[in-house]
């Protein structure tokens, strides 16, 4: 027998027929790379991805309109094509700038993720072109990947004493971009020398770093990282080589970003980053 409620959820996917665009092959190329440097969508497969081109409608906003209402119902979310646009939210009667939106970002996400009013208000800075996703085709094809993958690293990032400060919300889009990896042990994730392109976390394990701090002699031990603790951020920050190796103490597990998302999503903490990066001189004047 099945059950009514295995039988509901496959007559839901079934019944399911999200709308179709027509799109010239510019435009489709277009959406593609908006899709893939937005990372709530770069996950999905090539058949979902080709759903939600098809159900991407085009919308114009001309300057000083506004795209979106605080407080308003949400029906769609929008990826930025062309154009500006900017986040204002009233808090305790005061109207504050949030942020900028720009080419590749999407914003409007959190009233259908979490079925609330909208949480701010966009306006067109300049007259912007955006591709609007329907409630439905999110809610079939991108939500449930993404609701996991938010509530999967929520608790953990909390815990994290760099974003500890970071608001809740810019913290949960961490989770839409971190790409996770596993070492085994004596496996290096970061050669000294080599150029680099990741920004780590420790997920669970532990790993070491070495530097040749002696000309001619072995790597020496400089720091430890468990659980919470991040590496890799100094050749993002400087644009130098690696400065250390990082090595894996036992089986690591780690969430990573490159250097795009790094830029983008850890601007907020770049000063934290850099103040901890004094750090580093005094370990190795002590060493020395
Ligand atoms: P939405 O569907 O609620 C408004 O419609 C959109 O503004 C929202 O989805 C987000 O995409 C975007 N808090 C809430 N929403 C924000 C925020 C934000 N920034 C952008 N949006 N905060 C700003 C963090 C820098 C927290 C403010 C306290």
């Amino acid at each position: 027998a099945v059950s009514a409620e295995a039988y509901g959820q496959w007559n839901k996917k079934g019944d399911f027929n999200p709308p179709v665009y027509p799109k010239t092959p510019e435009q489709h190329s277009r959406i593609i790379t908006k899709l893939s440097s937005s990372f709530m969508f770069s996950s999905l497969d090539d058949k979902d991805k080709e759903i939600v081109i098809e159900a991407m409608k085009e919308c114009i906003f001309p300057t000083n309109s506004e795209v979106i209402k605080q407080g308003a119902d949400g029906a769609e979310l929008f990826i930025v094509d062309t154009g500006i646009l900017s986040c204002y939210k009233n808090i305790k009667g005061e109207n504050k700038h949030l942020k900028d939106y720009h080419p590749g970002e999407a914003f409007g996400e959190l009233a259908l993720l979490y079925n609330a009013p909208r949480a701010a208000t966009i306006i067109a800075k300049t007259d912007a072109i955006l591709w609007s996703l329907d409630r439905d085709t999110f809610n079939h094809i991108v939500k449930d990947a993404a609701v996991k993958r938010r509530e999967k690293y929520e608790a953990f990032l909390a815990k994290v004493d760099l974003l500890s400060d970071m608001d809740p919300y810019e913290r949960s889009q961490l989770a839409d971009a971190f790409v996770t990896s596993k070492y085994n042990q004596g496996e290096f994730v970061i050669k000294e020398g080599d150029e680099g392109n990741n920004f780590y976390i420790v997920e669970d394990g532990e790993a070491i770093a070495t530097k040749t701090i002696h000309a001619g002699h072995a790597a020496e031990e400089v720091k430890r990282y468990r659980p919470g603790d991040y590496f890799g951020e100094l050749a993002l920050l400087k644009g130098q080589p690696r400065a250390a190796n990082v090595v894996a103490l036992r089986v690591l597990k780690l969430v990573s970003l490159d250097r795009h998302s790094f830029k983008r999503l850890l601007g907020p903490v770049e000063s934290i980053l850099l103040r901890n990066a004094k750090k580093y001189e005094e370990i190795i004047a002590s060493l020395t």
